[in-house]
């Protein structure tokens, strides 16, 4: 159909179906009518007669949780009974409270579930049968509620049978890179949805919808505020803010943390110093951490990045970073509050390749941090390129807590432009082998803590939400806040799951729909990779907006510039990172840095990640260097092209308005996979001097053309103030 016509049809459905316009505004908890009517008759069974076992907070939420889920899957309210045990079909409450009800085996099995998990199935008592959701905590029961839920809207409850879960992660959390202006850094689905302005008086509903969203994924944290940080967040008048949000979110189990810039004791606390190890800092921090904690008793703590990318630290003073982060941790423990310190630090003042700072700074200070502090480590070296070999720090450290820090948003990976699903390249990342401290050991084992031993586990994700009515800008970047959580939840579960379960609770049980859609989303990050940075090649996007390809930028700082990472030639290309240039791979184990320091043994995904090659080197397929990176670009843009063909061939089966939204992105992102292709190629050739391979697409277009483009209003730059 042509596109105005098009246009014409989606606004006029709009106008009549408004009441049920599918404007992503719901997110995966949609409850869309349930049309099956023996499990419509099962589930108004059970909702009619709701039984709590006590009251508290978060049963107010699961009650309010009920309400929602019925009025939209059966158009009918809940009647909750209380004291009248004898009406109840659907029992809620804690171990604790419904011991009395359970027997021996059911009950230590859910005790071993822990603070979070949640046991669900089918009860007698009495010679009555019941449905019951229990949990050690109440948010464990909310957890519960959700992944019942979750499995009548995704058709595969069953009454008589149990099911059991608990996060395998303790910290489960997204970090906002939310600015106290409303600007978002990286942020490309319009401004922040915390309203400081309006705090404490205002609140926004959105910021329920979004506690429920999280809470129904599994995240128990939200660190409010940009890394790089503004010391006034932690100012008197912001914690009354912050305060409200911490009140709010607490019965979704969800605990506040900001982050705090190494120099607010300077710039808000009058002092000439921030220097860790001097008595008025530390009083400072101490001050300060308490009355946070006498507005928010159970405040989750502080993230800080600092001494990277101008952000001050510890070693102004000629202080490490364990010495930077214990004094803060050191305020926060009386109040079990921990301290969150990332690891990517990294100073172009140091001659040394960007992709060894991290373990330079953190390996020889093992062992010397608190014990609530964790070190969070971003999946890779670099930063949250399109694909990244895992970070050298997971297994190079024994006695420090590591968690990991993913970025949700997407920064890299076509913004809100393009559909990514991230999930796979999560997946790839976890399951990457470390060899340290085991030989069988992985990412997630060391995360997770069943391979690193460490009791505090975390896993971080950079948001990618904001105003946008449909909160993240493109509809299946929900898909990768909704991965992230499940991933968070447990780092073993494949990419594929996860992808059903988004796709049945955003669209329904259609098995076309379902099937195409899979397809299109777990093809969606292989192609990416190939369109733009294929075989290892990183770091090569438009400077400062990192929109779009930009392999020819170079001049200021070396290390943000393209030609520092691919290093193209007339010989070859490629970063050279074994024992003849960098020996970053020696922060590897052994078992990895002897294989991937052979061109011919390593995975080809990261060639030239580790190695500068001849372009006509032979790769696997007896092709040349120079064939297959063209091969890859193209294979890109084709994948890209797919993914909008098999979209469309589900135009009579979706909603007008959510198939018009990513019909559209689709043709934007086929451009953009074309853009880098073709400026990639054009560029590489003018070193590489050889022909396109005959069997791909010819790159068109003038790379002048492209070097000229720029692109002022890019969404999601750090502000200037
Ligand atoms: C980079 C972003 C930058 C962030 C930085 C970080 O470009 O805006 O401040 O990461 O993680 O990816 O601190």
């Amino acid at each position: 159909m042509n596109k105005p016509i098009l246009l014409f049809c989606l606004f006029w459905a709009m106008t009549i179906f408004n009441s049920s316009a599918k404007d992503g505004y719901k997110l995966w908890l949609d409850y869309s009518p349930i049309k099956d009517a023996s499990k419509a008759s099962e589930l108004n069974n059970l909702l009619n007669g709701v039984y709590f076992f006590g009251e508290n907070p978060t049963y107010e939420v699961i009650r309010n949780e009920l309400k929602q889920a019925g009025d939209g899957m059966l158009n009918m309210q809940p009647t909750f009974v209380s004291e009248r045990l004898e009406a109840a079909n659907l029992l809620l409450g804690s171990r604790e409270q419904m011991s009395q009800l359970l027997g021996l085996d059911t009950q230590t099995e859910i005790l071993k579930l822990g603070e979070d998990g949640y046991w669900r199935g089918p009860l007698e008592f009495e010679g009555k049968h019941y449905y019951a959701i229990i949990g050690n905590r109440p948010v464990g029961i909310l957890y519960g509620v959700y992944d019942w839920l979750k499995s009548i809207q995704s058709n595969t409850f069953n009454k008589g049978t149990q099911h059991s879960d608990s996060p395998k992660i303790k910290i489960r959390m997204l970090n906002h890179w939310d600015n106290l202006d409303r600007t978002v850094e990286r942020g490309y689905a319009g401004f922040s949805i915390w309203d400081w302005h309006k705090l404490p008086g205002y609140i926004d509903p959105r910021y329920i919808e979004y506690a429920r969203a999280n809470a129904s994924i599994g995240i128990n944290a939200v660190s409010l505020t940009n890394v790089n940080a503004n010391a006034r967040i932690l100012t008197t008048d912001f914690m009354k803010k912050a305060k409200v949000l911490a009140d709010l979110f607490r019965p979704y189990g969800i605990k506040v943390y900001l982050t705090a810039r190494f120099s607010a004791p300077m710039e808000i606390g009058g002092l000439e110093t921030a220097d860790p190890l001097d008595p008025e800092v530390i009083a400072f921090w101490k001050k300060k951490t308490d009355e946070m904690y006498s507005f928010i008793p159970d405040f989750g703590g502080y993230l800080v990045k600092a001494n990277s990318e101008g952000q001050p630290g510890p070693h102004e003073y000629g202080r490490n970073h364990a010495e930077g982060a214990n004094m803060l941790a050191d305020a926060l423990a009386p109040h079990r509050g921990i301290l969150i310190w990332r690891a990517f630090v990294y100073s172009h003042e140091i001659d040394e390749d960007r992709h060894k700072q991290a373990n330079s700074e953190f390996e020889p200070l093992d062992g010397k941090f608190r014990e609530n502090v964790i070190i969070q480590v971003k999946n890779g070296a670099i930063d949250f390129q399109p694909r990244e070999p895992f970070h050298p720090l997971f297994g190079a450290v024994k006695e420090t807590n590591l968690g990991m820090e993913f970025q949700i948003t997407q920064e890299y990976l076509g913004q809100a432009t393009q559909l990514v699903f991230l999930a796979p390249m999560w997946e790839e990342v976890l399951r990457s082998r470390t060899f340290r401290p085991t030989p069988n050991s992985t990412v997630a084992g060391i995360i997770d803590g069943s391979d690193s031993k460490q009791n505090l586990t975390l896993m971080a994700g950079v948001s990618n939400i904001g105003t946008d009515r449909n909160w993240t800008g493109h509809l299946f970047g929900q898909a990768n806040w909704f991965a992230f959580g499940r991933q968070a939840w447990n780092p073993y579960l494949s990419s594929k799951e996860i992808a059903e379960e988004w796709i049945k609770l955003t669209f329904g049980q259609n098995q076309e729909i379902l099937s195409t859609i899979e397809e299109i989303m777990l093809e969606s990050h292989e192609a990416a990779v190939n369109y733009m940075t294929p075989l290892g090649l990183h770091h090569i996007m438009g400077r400062s907006h990192h929109y779009g390809p930009g392999p020819w930028v170079e001049g200021g700082r070396a290390d943000w510039t393209s030609l520092y990472y691919h290093k193209a030639d007339e010989e070859g290309i490629g970063f050279d990172r074994t024992s003849t240039g960098s020996s970053a791979l020696s922060q590897y184990a052994s078992q990895i840095a002897a294989r991937w320091s052979d061109p011919n043994q390593i995975p080809e995904k990261l060639l030239l990640w580790f190695h500068h090659l001849p372009w006509d080197f032979k790769l696997r397929s007896g092709r040349s260097l120079w064939d297959e990176i063209a091969l890859h670009y193209d294979k890109g843009v084709k994948t890209a092209r797919k993914m909008k063909s098999d979209w469309e061939s589900l135009e009579s089966q979706i909603d007008p308005e959510r198939f018009v939204h990513v019909d559209q992105l689709l043709a934007i992102q086929v451009q953009e996979a074309e853009w880098w292709r073709n400026a990639c190629l054009l560029y590489f050739q003018t070193f590489s001097k050889r022909p396109f391979p005959q069997e791909i697409e010819q790159p068109e277009g003038d790379l002048d053309y492209y070097k000229s483009l720029s692109f002022p209003t890019a969404p999601g730059i750090r502000p200037q103030w």
